[in-house]
């Protein structure tokens, strides 16, 4: 009697401890690196782990038990994420149109230098098979120019060719690249999200072809944690006078504006949390595009700091003679006088590819940084070294980033800003960061970065004939 009851309570806790085990099998907590195994089960949730979209205005997710509707609103495009090893979702229960993607996908091609950081932060470097070829030249991240010829490849230029080598790669993605004749192509926004909080969440958009939810929102959470330590810093050191700085840009008579140059305040809701967050008041006005360079410098003509976004313009004189200031000004205008003239030129690589377009859309925090230091050389630490921002003025040379400058093609990269110093106590503070006014002047200056560069270098060269 006395074992039999033995025996009933043995198994019966047999059964409780194999009912138990499974139910927290089922109820993984992390989300999977590979393709699902098991039975399916559709009340299962395939992703116990997820993001949530908190200052980026310009793509949203929703989480289905096996699937995730990624959208890109900005480009109005929508994909379904579903997870390697359960049942792709029926196309009647998804938006016309939606791309459907098997995750986490294995390898990429990338069609623009943005994204690159993105991965890169993400530890995915090692994913990237392709890149487009003419982000191959502008790359300026070390660690992909150095895997350039090995492994990672240029697309071709032949576009038969390159939408052949598209099949070969789970993922396609890029700035404006997804075309809906590529299944698999996926475009970003991030340049376009007006906040500087906005672009450092896109992280999490990248992530969640991968299923890394987790290591997003943690990477998303120090940066943004960094941002607003170093704006309390720059809040807590701001001088009662404090400057005011101009973001502008001369555009060159080309073929794109009917031969006819025009001057511009190139403003920007990221250009003025940057500006306001180190500290100093921005410059905006009514006018925002102007048809003599005598208007452009009457208007500017207080300004203290000016940051020129002209796409070329190498030398001081260069930048100049492109606003029409000549020696007979040197003392009309204070960021002349005091020799206050930045350019976002500041890291290249071999071939002009410019990190500006590349790490500094994504590392928010460095860049406030850099913008810090124009204001406050002592800031944010003493000694720090400008990343981006170089005064031509004052003649600082550009840095160049080249394969030799890998040092672990491996290794993961941190964001380039500097240890928040003591001072900047973080209160979490960052609300004022956060914008959803996507609607803004900006987007004239804020365009496709392949067609600016490429509607810069035409219209330099013009500038250049016509001189
Ligand atoms: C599923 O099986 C494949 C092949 O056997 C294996 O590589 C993969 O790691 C497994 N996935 C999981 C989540 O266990
Ligand atoms: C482009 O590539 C396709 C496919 O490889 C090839 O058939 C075609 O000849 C190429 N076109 C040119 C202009 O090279
Ligand atoms: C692709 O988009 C264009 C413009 O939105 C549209 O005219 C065309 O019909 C679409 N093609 C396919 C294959 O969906
Ligand atoms: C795209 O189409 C190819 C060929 O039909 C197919 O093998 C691939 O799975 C599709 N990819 C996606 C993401 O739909
Ligand atoms: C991110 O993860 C690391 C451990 O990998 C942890 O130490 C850190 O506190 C996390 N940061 C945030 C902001 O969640
Ligand atoms: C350029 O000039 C043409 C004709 O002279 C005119 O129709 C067009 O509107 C102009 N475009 C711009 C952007 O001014
Ligand atoms: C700057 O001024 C323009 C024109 O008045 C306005 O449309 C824009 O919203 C302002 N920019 C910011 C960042 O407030
Ligand atoms: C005055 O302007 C000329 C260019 O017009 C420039 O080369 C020169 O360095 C300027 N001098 C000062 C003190 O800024
Ligand atoms: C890359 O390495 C070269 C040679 O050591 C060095 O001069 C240069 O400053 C490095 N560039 C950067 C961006 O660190
Ligand atoms: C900023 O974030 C990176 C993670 O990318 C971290 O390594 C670094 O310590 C942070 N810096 C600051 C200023 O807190
Ligand atoms: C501030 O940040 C810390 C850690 O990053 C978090 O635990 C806390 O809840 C945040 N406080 C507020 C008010 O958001
Ligand atoms: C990424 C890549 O493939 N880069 C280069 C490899 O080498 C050829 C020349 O041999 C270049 O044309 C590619 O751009």
């Amino acid at each position: 009697m006395k074992s039999s009851i033995q025996n009933s309570l043995v198994i019966l806790l047999a059964v409780i401890w194999v009912f138990t085990s499974q139910t927290f099998v089922a109820a993984d907590s992390t989300n999977l690196k590979d393709c699902f195994n098991g039975t399916f089960d559709p009340n299962q949730d395939y992703f116990p782990e997820k993001i949530t979209v908190k200052n980026a205005i310009y793509f949203t997710i929703k989480y289905s038990k096996n699937y995730k509707l990624l959208t890109n609103t900005y480009t109005k495009e929508n994909f379904a994420l579903y997870q390697c090893g359960t049942p792709k979702p029926a196309t009647t229960d998804l938006p016309a149109g939606t791309k459907i993607f098997s995750v986490p996908v294995k390898n990429v091609a990338v069609l623009d230098t943005t994204s690159n950081t993105y991965l890169e932060l993400l530890g995915l470097r090692s994913y990237i098979t392709y890149e487009d070829s003419s982000s191959a030249s502008f790359v300026s991240s070390p660690c992909i120019q150095a895997l350039e010829n090995s492994t990672i490849t240029a697309l071709s230029g032949n576009s038969t060719q390159k939408t052949q080598d598209f099949q070969k790669v789970d993922l396609v993605i890029g700035a404006y690249s997804a075309d809906n004749t590529t299944n698999n192509s996926v475009s970003t926004s991030a340049a376009n999200d007006p906040g500087t909080l906005n672009r450092i969440e896109w992280l999490k958009f990248y992530a969640v072809f991968f299923n890394l939810e987790a290591k997003a929102e943690n990477l998303t959470a120090q940066l943004d944690n960094n941002y607003s330590c170093l704006k309390n810093l720059a809040t807590s050191k701001a001088s009662s006078s404090q400057p005011l700085i101009a973001w502008a840009a001369y555009e060159a008579p080309s073929q794109y504006n009917n031969n006819t140059a025009s001057w511009a305040i190139t403003d920007g809701i990221y250009k003025k949390q940057l500006t306001e967050d180190a500290g100093a008041k921005y410059f905006n006005s009514t006018t925002l595009t102007f048809s003599t360079s005598a208007d452009f410098l009457k208007a500017i003509e207080n300004v203290d700091i000016l940051i020129d976004e002209t796409y070329i313009a190498p030398t001081y004189n260069d930048v100049l003679k492109n606003y029409g200031i000549s020696s007979a000004d040197n003392s009309t205008y204070k960021f002349v006088k005091n020799k206050q003239v930045y350019r976002e030129d500041g890291l290249v690589n071999p071939n002009d590819g410019r990190d500006w377009l590349e790490s500094a859309i994504v590392m928010e925090d460095a860049v406030l940084e850099d913008v810090m230091n124009v204001i406050n050389s002592n800031l944010p630490v003493s000694g720090y070294n400008r990343i981006w921002l170089r005064n031509v003025a004052t003649n600082e040379p550009q840095k160049v980033s080249s394969a030799a400058n890998c040092t672990d093609s491996k290794a993961t990269i941190t964001s380039r800003a500097v240890t928040c110093p003591a001072g900047g106590a973080n209160n979490n503070n960052t609300s004022t960061s956060k914008n959803t006014s996507g609607n803004t002047s900006d987007k004239t200056y804020h365009f496709d970065l392949i067609t600016s560069i490429t509607a810069a270098l035409f219209a330099s060269m013009f500038s250049i004939m016509m001189i």
